[in-house]
């Protein structure tokens, strides 16, 4: 039976607290080193393999790092506002701010029971008071500077929800929480102006050493898109607007226009007689979601408004349509519709009887959507591609009736919820003044107890008379509170900035300090954050850094995402399928040191896999096993006193395994590929075992292997390496040690095995000094024994020596 258990796990983990092992001081020697893993939010209560395997490996990574010579900073919080605690009130009645910090305290304990080395006293926790009147702050700072502003829009409104959803949370016209079809509802709501900082967020993702797919993903979100706009007048009125189009070398093929059905011009350019079918088309869009409408394969619908628009290029009449398939929210919200040369308009116009007029040559079928020669273009037959589009766009820009354009699909970030769980938005609304941001000195406006959050479709601080009645800062009249919240998403775009200065009462941080310990140097966390938090954090640093609160461009300078911890039947974990796994369960059976090392070793650490019960069985009884080699080399070093200096064959053999593994093992970490350098130690283990058994061994050196052995092994197995350093005599602690450096020597071998070939045929393998000349391994090779007789009859015609691997004998 082996020794290692939760004993030591809790025996070393009581020395390290009380030794502060890994209390952070930016002062300690070494380079900062910023290790960061995505806070949790504790809504489960408990930690599950996807937690552990996001936070076990990378603090292995982040102790590989220490032993290396960073000074590592390792901080944990709690991502703690938010839905799940708010609708679990809903359920139970059990009040949001009681249930978050009972699971807070759940999740604080198991954490500690993993062993990884954070810094605790930075501990951040979003719904406290000390950190969310920073993020109030923040919103303040952003509103002071035009980049948080109020306006009407139409919204994703979830019904069994009740509230508002940001785009990103709505995945196939539902929403992404409870599955309901999302509608559409026009709200004021608060929003962040992240789109003035779109072409930054893009340009500067090419200096990132982020996954390649994370980045494709951002910048397709970003969705920069280069056109032209070009400006279309009404005909017998003097009402112009704007299309926005990719393909201005297309214009002479336009034979309708589109506008969106929330565009305000729809109504106002549609003739009497349209207008009750034009109101009813609307009301039927507002039912679709954005996704439907522009899904390609739909059926086009859209219903005429009696108008007319003229061609600026051709001074043509065409007619103006009113279609759901035109989104009001990207480009102009209307469009040149060129049914020849679009699929979405060939649709349209074929549907409708509308014109087809083809000015682009090639290919046998309509929508015909490559570049070729311009025909039906006027002056501009037989130009075709950029030159195109640079000859109309001239000819527009000198008739003030076009110019390029760059259009973005980011929108502006929508922070405001109608909901209780989070920040209160730090405004009110005096009669006299308008809006009016409360003074920073009245920050933080406290989040009320006693709230009744059952919802009704209403902000549940509405409800709240003590909450929203109060006075106004400006002229100290009657005034009422904002009584929304901000999305939890605005709380987890600045934590890492509160991490390093957390206690810090009267700033958000301190300027010159976070200069110094950011930016984050490792981030690993989820794919799934892709697109909303990473590209959030990246605008509010960015934000922040303009403000001059700070100095620098981008918070997560390498990103790494862990994979998914699959059920042991290969499918997603979950309670309805029975198939979780509890880290607990496991921890108390083996240990957080083989629980943390089956991660490592089991799975590819970007793809993860399906858990399996095997595995962390066979990772126990390695761990045994080290015990038992381990053991069996302490008694070595203790009972012999041998300490010649010559090596022999089996020491240069297991001191070529050593050096092997350290290199090794130090290459894969820094490429965070966990699951070899397992492999390696196992190798080294066996090598340790078999010199074990040689008849003459010496101590002193097997001491210097041994020491090695347990460095290379202390990152995967903290508590249990600890234990085994103390064992052999060493002092407190290993983590304080240096890791081990290869010796390039010790893995040139002195003897190599070749293959010695009788007319292209293996005769023999012979072993040879590995510095030998040609014309020595030649020697070597034809005498040897075997050779020698097979070849006593024959004559030799050649001998080819290919160095370090074979000769090839040549004979008649
Ligand atoms: C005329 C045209 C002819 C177009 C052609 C394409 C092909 P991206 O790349 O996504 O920017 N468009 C513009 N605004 C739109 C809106 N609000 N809703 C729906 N569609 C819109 O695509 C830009 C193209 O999408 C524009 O170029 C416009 O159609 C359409 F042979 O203009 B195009
Ligand atoms: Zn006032």
């Amino acid at each position: 039976m082996s020794n290692y258990s939760t004993k030591i796990d809790e025996k070393w983990q009581k020395k390290w607290e009380e030794t502060n092992l890994y209390k952070f001081d930016k002062n300690n020697e070494g380079e900062k080193l910023y290790v960061l893993e995505m806070f949790s939010y504790p809504s489960g209560a408990k930690l599950h393999a996807g937690h552990w395997f996001n936070y076990g490996p990378v603090d292995s990574w982040a102790r590989f790092k220490r032993m290396r010579g960073y000074n590592v900073f390792q901080p944990m919080g709690f991502d703690a506002f938010g839905l799940p605690a708010e609708n679990y009130a809903i359920k139970t009645g059990i009040h949001p701010k009681d249930s978050t910090l009972k699971n807070i305290d759940t999740m604080e304990k198991q954490l500690k029971a993993m062993g990884a080395m954070f810094n605790w006293d930075n501990e951040v926790v979003t719904c406290m008071p000390d950190y969310y009147k920073w993020t109030q702050w923040l919103f303040l700072k952003l509103y002071e500077k035009g980049l948080a502003y109020r306006k009407k829009a139409p919204v994703n409104w979830c019904p069994s929800c009740n509230t508002v959803l940001a785009n990103e949370q709505v995945v196939d016209g539902c929403c992404e929480r409870c599955n309901s079809e999302v509608i559409k509802k026009d709200l004021t709501q608060w929003f962040f102006k992240i789109t003035d900082y779109a072409d930054e967020l893009l340009e500067k993702l090419d200096d990132l050493d982020w996954p390649a797919k994370t980045k494709a993903m951002q910048k397709h979100w970003i969705g920069k898109s280069k056109g032209a706009e070009v400006t279309f007048e009404v005909c017998d009125s003097d009402v112009t607007f704007d299309v926005f189009t990719t393909r201005v070398d297309t214009l002479f093929g336009v034979t309708y226009v589109v506008l969106a059905p929330e565009s305000p011009l729809a109504e106002e350019l549609t003739k009497s007689e349209f207008k009750e079918a034009v109101e009813e088309y609307k009301l039927q869009s507002q039912k679709q979601s954005e996704i439907e409408r522009q899904s390609i394969t739909r059926e086009k619908t859209g219903v005429f408004t009696g108008s007319y628009a003229i061609n600026p290029v051709n001074g043509k009449k065409v007619p103006i349509w009113i279609a759901d398939y035109v989104i009001y929210s990207y480009g102009t919200g209307a469009v040149m519709a060129v049914p020849a040369h679009d699929d979405r308009d060939f649709a349209f116009a074929t549907k409708y009887e509308l014109p087809i007029i083809r000015v682009i040559e090639g290919g046998e079928n309509l929508p015909y959507t490559e570049y070729g020669k311009l025909v039906n273009s006027e002056d501009f037959n037989g130009l075709s591609g950029k030159e195109a589009k640079e000859a109309i766009v001239a000819k527009l820009e000198k008739e003030k009736l076009g110019k390029w354009k760059v259009n973005f699909r980011l929108r502006d970030w929508l922070v405001s919820r109608q909901r209780y769980w989070g920040a209160p938005i730090p405004v009110v609304y005096c009669e006299h003044c308008g809006i009016v941001p409360v003074p920073e000195d009245q920050l933080p406006v406290e989040l009320p107890y006693d709230v009744e959050f059952a919802p009704d479709g209403k902000s549940p601080l509405a409800k709240s008379e003590a909450f929203m009645n109060t006075t106004c800062p400006k002229c100290g009249g009657h005034a009422t509170r904002e009584a929304d919240t901000l999305d939890t998403f605005v709380c987890s775009s600045w934590y890492y900035l509160r991490y390093p200065d957390n206690k810090n009462s009267e700033k958000a941080f301190d300027k010159a300090l976070i200069n110094e310990m950011l930016p984050v140097d490792k981030y690993v966390g989820g794919p799934e954050h892709a697109c909303m938090h990473l590209l959030y954090a990246r605008f509010m640093t960015k934000a922040l850094r303009d403000m001059g609160y700070l100095n620098f461009d981008e918070p997560f300078l390498s990103l790494r995402h862990q994979g998914l911890i699959l059920g042991p039947d290969g499918l997603k974990m979950s309670k309805s399928k029975g198939n979780t796994i509890s880290p607990d369960d496991y921890i108390s059976e083996y240990g957080a040191d083989v629980f943390r090392m089956y991660l490592m070793f089991g799975f590819d650490y970007t793809e993860g896999g399906a858990w399996s019960d095997d595995g962390i069985k066979s990772i126990s009884k390695f761990v045994d096993r080290v015990e038992r080699v381990l053991a069996s080399c302490n008694d070595e070093i203790k009972n012999s006193s041998n300490s010649k200096t010559e090596m022999s064959a089996s020491e240069k053999e297991l001191n070529f395994v050593r050096h092997h593994s350290i290199k090794a093992v130090t290459e894969d970490m820094e490429k965070f590929q966990f699951n070899t350098c397992i492999a390696r130690i196992m190798e080294f283990t066996n090598a340790l075992s078999k010199y074990l058994n040689e008849s003459n061994k010496n101590s002193t050196f097997l001491k210097e292997v041994v020491v090695d052995f347990i460095k290379l092994l202390a990152p995967f197995a903290p508590h249990f390496s600890e234990e085994e350093w103390n064992a052999i005599g060493m002092n407190y602690s290993v983590f304080n040690e240096g890791w081990p450096k290869f010796d390039a020597a010790a893995l040139v071998k002195d003897e190599v095995e070749i293959a010695v070939q009788l007319n292209g045929k293996i005769k023999t393998r012979i072993m040879i000094p590995s510095n030998l000349s040609q014309e020595e391994i030649q020697n070597a090779a034809l005498n040897d024994e075997n050779v020698k007789t097979a070849i006593a009859d024959k004559t030799v015609v050649k001998v080819i020596v290919i160095k370090g691997r074979l000769v090839n004998v040549v004979v008649k």
